[in-house]
């Protein structure tokens, strides 16, 4: 699978692609962005779960090209989506294996130029353990990043060993609450505080907050009163081809 995957690689990234997932304003339930999610299809295989190919290509170093791949793909789909819908953010998940790799910041410097897009519009999502107060690396890189005035969203948070306290000195934008936060929601009143905690204290220092996960009207309601900002789950849509996203999202 690693030689097909560095063939597909060598072959200019050939059976990649993007699926794009819509994310909604909690309030408004309209579209106002989307996360960028790879996809891999091969000849022998047919389509395969970026649950397999993501480790085989972070255990390769072949996520450092991939993940460059994908950041200018969809930032340049970003900016044609920013003439339909004038605030679109575009969401792209990075691997720890391309935060230390030299040259993160000048790639997204460059991924921004050849798109002709601002910062602001771009957002790098890095799972939650990255963010500790002891992995001054990456602290130091998303501090970088944001200085740049790209955002950064700290991904699946609520699953990892960090603490809610890291949230006081967190170099995050946007926290993304993990899905598994909502799957009980109606039975679970421990699902329920955690959402409104975490909202409550991430609004506290400035930090935004996405419930993700949310795939019904039942779930939606339950979570409409708590104070989050994005949502994004199978209700508002499934991850989805360009043409498929912009003919559903915005040009409607
Ligand atoms: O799209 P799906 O839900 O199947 O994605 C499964 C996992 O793969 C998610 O955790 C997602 O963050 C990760 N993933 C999808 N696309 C990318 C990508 O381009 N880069 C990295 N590093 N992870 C990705
Ligand atoms: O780890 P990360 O948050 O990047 O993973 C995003 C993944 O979550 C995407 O692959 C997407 O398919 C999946 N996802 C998004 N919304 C929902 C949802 O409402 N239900 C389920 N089961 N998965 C979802
Ligand atoms: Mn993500
Ligand atoms: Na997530």
């Amino acid at each position: 699978l690693m030689e097909l995957l560095r063939d597909s690689v060598e072959q200019g990234f050939k059976g990649f692609s993007l699926r794009y997932q819509p994310q909604v304003d909690a309030v408004t339930g309209q579209v106002v962005g989307a996360e960028a999610l790879a996809r891999w299809h091969c000849d022998r295989f047919g389509d395969l779960s970026p649950l397999e190919f993501i480790p085989l290509l972070e255990e390769s170093g072949l996520i450092v090209p991939v993940g460059a791949w994908v950041l200018h793909k969809a930032a340049a789909l970003c900016k044609r989506w920013r003439a339909l819908c004038p605030d679109f953010t575009m969401s792209v998940n990075l691997s720890y294996r391309q935060l230390d790799e030299d040259g993160l910041v000048p790639l997204i410097v460059n991924v921004l130029q050849e798109a002709g897009l601002p910062p602001g519009s771009l957002v790098v999502e890095m799972t939650e353990s990255r963010f500790a107060e002891d992995d001054e690396h990456a602290r130091n890189l998303f501090d970088q990043i944001r200085e740049l005035g790209v955002q950064v969203a700290m991904d699946d948070f609520g699953t990892g060993y960090s603490s809610l306290g890291v949230l006081k000195s967190s170099p995050a934008d946007i926290v993304k609450i993990d899905r598994a936060f909502i799957r009980d929601i109606r039975t679970s009143t421990f699902d329920a505080t955690f959402i409104r905690f975490v909202v409550e204290l991430c609004h506290d220092v400035g930090i935004s907050v996405c419930l993700e996960g949310v795939e019904s009207a039942e779930e939606y309601e339950v979570v409409n009163d708590m104070g989050l900002d994005y949502i994004q789950g199978f209700l508002f849509g499934r991850p989805l081809l360009p043409d498929e996203f912009e003919a559903k999202f915005l040009k409607a």
